[in-house]
């Protein structure tokens, strides 16, 4: 369905907007992010289920260009159910909680990351010989953002270039 969104491209979160496309846009050096409702997207990718199990969990940095949104759901079609979730420390023992959204502020990036936010999806079934999947994220204002993400079992290697992490709202 969404296969000819896929990019030729080494990269590491390949972007495919629901709309348009601006090709040129993602064969550039930048095209590990895609800026669509003002909101970009960078080095995303879903870590695998766990050997017997079906739980996978998605990581990306959102950086708001716009003004203030929420991401309010994600979907793919390798999970009947992606749900948002957080960590939070209970008397010293780190949980996860469902959470309804994550507030992308204005000009801020926000890191879903292993032990902080990120995206788990329940019931994965891993596309056989495929080394990426779709996901589509879905914000407050009804923007739609369909991606093709890799799977890693940690963040691709590149995953900073160009943008220095260390200054990012984590
Ligand atoms: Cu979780």
């Amino acid at each position: 369905m969404l296969k000819h969104f896929f990019l030729a491209a080494s990269a590491l979160s390949l972007i495919a907007c629901s709309g348009e496309m601006d090709h040129s846009a993602m064969n550039h050096n930048k095209q590990a992010a895609a800026q669509m409702g003002g909101v970009e997207v960078s080095g995303a990718f879903i870590k695998p289920p766990f050997t017997g199990r079906t739980t996978a969990a998605g990581f990306m940095v959102l950086e708001n260009k716009g003004a203030d949104i929420r991401l309010v759901s994600a979907t793919s079609p390798i999970s009947p159910r992606v749900e948002i979730h957080t960590h939070l420390n209970e008397d010293g023992v780190m949980k996860m909680r469902r959470i309804e959204g994550i507030d992308l502020p204005k000009g801020k990036s926000v890191a879903l990351e292993p032990g902080g936010y990120h995206l788990m999806l329940f019931d994965t079934v891993m596309p056989e010989g495929d080394v990426d999947a779709p996901l589509t994220l879905t914000y407050s204002d009804g923007t739609e953002v369909t991606m093709i993400v890799p799977f890693a079992d940690e963040a691709p290697e590149s995953y900073g270039s160009g943008t220095d992490h260390s200054k990012m709202g984590h």
